[in-house]
Formats: structure tokens, sequence, C-alpha cells
């Protein structure tokens, strides 16, 4: 597929830096598909030309980044990309900050296809809670000098009115409750 990488200009004339995403993501693109880059601040188009070019070059998907600055700009380009029919991918710290915004589930009107966020698609988590979830997840241990173990007191409360049934709970977490509390994940006192 052929992509574009599209940055809006920043309003403020002479006053331009190359924006280090765009690099980022083309040298990142897996092999297979082409991406081209405007830099809005080094070629000015409007939204006619823009299309233009998008047709003209076969373009199969835009991808557009945007501080909170020039994020309106952003998404106006957006809008006329989709009117063209082209999907628009949105990224950048405004979207990842505000990533409904662009989805159009805040209530207003949606201006991308899709936001990338950054988010890797996973989470750290209990052991417990990766046996809990059986198959429908997939565990990576965490080596043990960067983990953190979570330690879990149990004691009868000084002022307990049931201290005899509380003292027997105990013993049978101790005795023969480790072997439940082992099977679910849960290491020895
Ligand atoms: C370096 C930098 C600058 C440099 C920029 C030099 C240059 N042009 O490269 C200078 C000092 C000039 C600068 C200026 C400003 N900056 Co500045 N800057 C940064 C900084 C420290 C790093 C940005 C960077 O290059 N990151 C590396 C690139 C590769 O990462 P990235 O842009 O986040 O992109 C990644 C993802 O976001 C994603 N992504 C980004 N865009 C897109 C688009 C698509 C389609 C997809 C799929 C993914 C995607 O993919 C990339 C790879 O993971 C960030 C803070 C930070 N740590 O991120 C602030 C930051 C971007 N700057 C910020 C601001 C506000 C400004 C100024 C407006 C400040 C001012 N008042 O003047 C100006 C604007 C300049 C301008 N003319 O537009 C804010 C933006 C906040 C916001 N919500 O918009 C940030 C986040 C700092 C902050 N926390 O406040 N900045």
């Amino acid at each position: 597929m052929r992509i574009l990488l599209y940055n809006p200009d920043n309003g403020v004339t002479r006053n331009f830096m190359p924006h280090l995403w765009m690099f980022l993501l083309k040298a990142l693109t897996p092999p297979g598909h082409e991406v081209l880059l405007i830099d809005g601040n080094a070629k000015p188009l409007n939204d006619r030309e823009l299309v233009r070019y998008i047709k003209e070059e076969n373009i199969g998907l835009v991808g557009i980044g945007a501080m909170t600055r020039m994020v309106q700009k952003a998404y106006r380009v957006a809008d006329v990309v989709r009117a063209a029919g082209i999907p628009v991918v949105m990224g950048g710290p405004h979207v990842t900050e505000e990533p409904d915004e662009a989805l159009g589930k805040d209530g207003g009107q949606r201006h991308a296809d899709a936001v990338a966020l950054g988010e890797a698609d996973a989470g750290v988590v209990y052991v417990t809670d990766v046996k809990a979830a059986g198959a429908a997840v997939q565990g990576v241990e965490i080596p043990l000098e960067q983990n953190v173990v979570a330690d879990y007191p149990v004691v009868v409360l000084k002022d307990s009115q049931n201290g005899p049934l509380a003292k027997a709970f105990i013993s049978y977490l101790l005795g023969g409750g480790q072997r439940t509390l082992a099977r679910n994940g849960f290491t020895g006192p």
C-alpha cells in the first residue's frame, strides 16, 4: 500500500523544524508498503491540491500527526481526506491525550478512522489473574529482580468478635489452604 504521512503546517511563518515522527514511522514501516511524506510547512497544499495529490499518487492510507495547537487544522485536513474516500489514522501528542475527540466518541464529529496511541496490548497484572483468565491471555514472566512481589499479611484482630474462627481460618490458610493457593498462582508464606 502507498501511505502518505502528513504534518499540517504550524501556522508560524519562518518557524519550522521538521517533526521526527514522520521519519521514524517511515523507517519503522514494514517492507511491502511505500511511505510518502508531506510536511505542510515545506510544501503548502490547499484541500483540493492535497486530494488531487492523494488520487494521483494512488495513496491508500493517510496518517496525520499534530500537537494541540495544530489539531483543528489536522482535523480539517482529515475530514477532507476522508470525504475523498481515503481512510485516515491520526497520532501524536494531542490525539494520544484525547483519542475520543478524533474518533467522534465525545459527541463531536469523527475525524479519524483510527488513532495510534502507542499502547502495548499488554498489562502488568497479578500472576493469579493470568491463571484465572486461562487460555484468554498469554502470561510473560517478569524476572524476579525486576518484579514486585505482593505480601498479604493475615492476623487475628485484637478486638475480633470471632477469635477462634479467625484463628481456625489462619491455620487453614497456612496449612491445607496452601495447596489451593498454590494452584491459583500464589507463592507460600
Ligand atoms: C523535541 C520537541 C520540541 C522541539 C521540536 C524540534 C523538532 N521539530 O523536531 C522544539 C523545541 C522546537 C519544540 C517546540 C515546541 N513544542 Co515541543 N516537544 C518536543 C519533545 C521534547 C519531543 C518530540 C519528539 O520529537 N519526539 C520524538 C517523536 C518520534 O515522537 P512523537 O512526536 O511523540 O511521535 C511518536 C508518537 O506520538 C507517534 N505519532 C506521532 N505522530 C503520529 C502520527 C501518526 C499518523 C501515527 C500513526 C503516529 C504518530 O509515533 C511516534 C513514534 O512513536 C516533546 C515532548 C515529548 N517528550 O514527546 C515536546 C512536545 C511535543 N512539544 C510541545 C509543545 C507545546 C511545543 C511548542 C508549541 C512550545 C511553544 N509554546 O513554543 C513548540 C511548537 C513548535 C512548532 N513550531 O510547532 C508539547 C505538545 C503538547 C500538545 N498537547 O500538543 C510536547 C508534548 C511537550 C509537552 N508535554 O508539553 N518541541
